[in-house]
């Protein structure tokens, strides 16, 4: 127990230090009986990769679902050509000043309309939880593209936890801003923090999933550790990192790049090449390490897993 607590920090917030040193053992020890790095599952052996400062390997990942033979991105693509505007707008500055973002402890807020509303400690929301590799297509509003190897688990399995009551239509998603440790904050180019949200069924579905690794490891900070989101078929920034706060609402929240440019990024913000960013065409990508563009895919490829989603809306207009 702390004896004496900083200013303005409440108790929930602070993880003793068992439960600290328990974050690591249990990312190291998930299922059990764990003994070096990468199965087969993996799509690169542990030995491939370095480990970077602060990363972990995680044992026992099992393959999970709706995969793609692509070529994956490299685990240098993934890690230093990021956006993470809270550490700078270019796309370096993540992986150059991410590392002052402190990911342990780390709590997770939930509240809204729950019935078990509480500021749970990650360590405690991962226990039991089977961790998979999904090797998923990413695909940013700027009309870039990767593919990446994810570590993780439908957020559907958390969701269930906390037992939304009927009125839960939504899910608004708060994601860490802390201006000592995030040097891009301290200009106002979103109105911090940034904020995403999902219509419940979204939040549900099979493909989403809550992210705490990638190639086996452990998430660097500049991809949104130590928990972000990833919903492949939806533009990149949906995907929100660094996560601290779930909170379940009646009505559709609001989130910060809807906000920022209301005609530029929508709620939904499926992948959809028919419908071009007012700036430049949504038909191509560039994936980065390839030299021809290629074609967007509806739904970034998903459809055949998420189009019903969307029965008799008119996905022009709710983009
Ligand atoms: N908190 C936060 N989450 C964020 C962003 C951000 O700036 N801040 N950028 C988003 C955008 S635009 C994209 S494309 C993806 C990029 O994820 P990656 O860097 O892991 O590839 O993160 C998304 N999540
Ligand atoms: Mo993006």
């Amino acid at each position: 127990m702390l004896i004496q607590r900083p200013a303005g920090i409440a108790s929930s917030e602070i993880t003793d230090e068992q439960v600290y040193l328990n974050r690591r053992q249990f990312i190291r020890g998930a299922a059990g009986a764990a003994v070096g790095v990468a199965t087969g599952g993996f799509a690169l052996g542990g030995g491939r990769v370095a480990f970077a400062e602060g990363q972990d390997a995680i044992p026992n990942v099992t393959p999970g679902p709706f995969g793609t033979d692509e070529t994956l991105n490299s685990f240098d693509d993934i890690t230093s050509y990021n956006n993470y505007y809270e550490f700078g707008l270019d796309k370096r500055d993540p992986s150059r000043n991410a590392h002052t973002l402190t990911t342990e402890p780390w709590t997770i807020k939930v509240d809204g309309e729950v019935a078990k509303p509480a500021d749970y400690h990650l360590e405690d929301l991962l226990k039991g939880v089977t961790l998979e590799e999904r090797v998923y297509r990413l695909r940013c509003v700027e009309a870039w593209s990767m593919v990446v190897p994810w570590v993780g688990f439908p957020l559907s399995t958390l969701i269930d936890r906390f037992e939304p009551t009927g009125d839960a239509g939504f899910v608004e998603f708060t994601t860490a801003m802390r201006p000592s440790e995030m040097p891009g904050v301290r200009r106002q180019v979103l109105d911090w923090p940034y904020v995403e949200g999902l219509r419940l069924d979204e939040a549900m579905h099979p493909l989403t999933i809550l992210v705490v690794g990638l190639y086996g490891k452990t998430l660097l900070n500049q991809n949104g550790a130590p928990i972000r989101l990833m919903m492949p078929w939806k533009y990149g920034f949906k995907s929100a990192k660094s996560i601290v706060q779930m909170r379940f609402t009646r009505e559709q929240p609001r989130t910060a790049w809807n906000t920022s440019a209301p005609q530029e990024y929508g709620f939904y913000a499926n992948v959809n090449p028919t419908v071009d960013h007012p700036r430049w065409s949504q038909k191509s990508e560039r994936r980065i390490g390839r030299f021809f563009r290629q074609e967007t895919l509806m739904f970034n490829g998903y459809g055949d897993q998420v189009a019903s989603l969307y029965d008799g809306m008119d996905l022009r207009r709710f983009y």
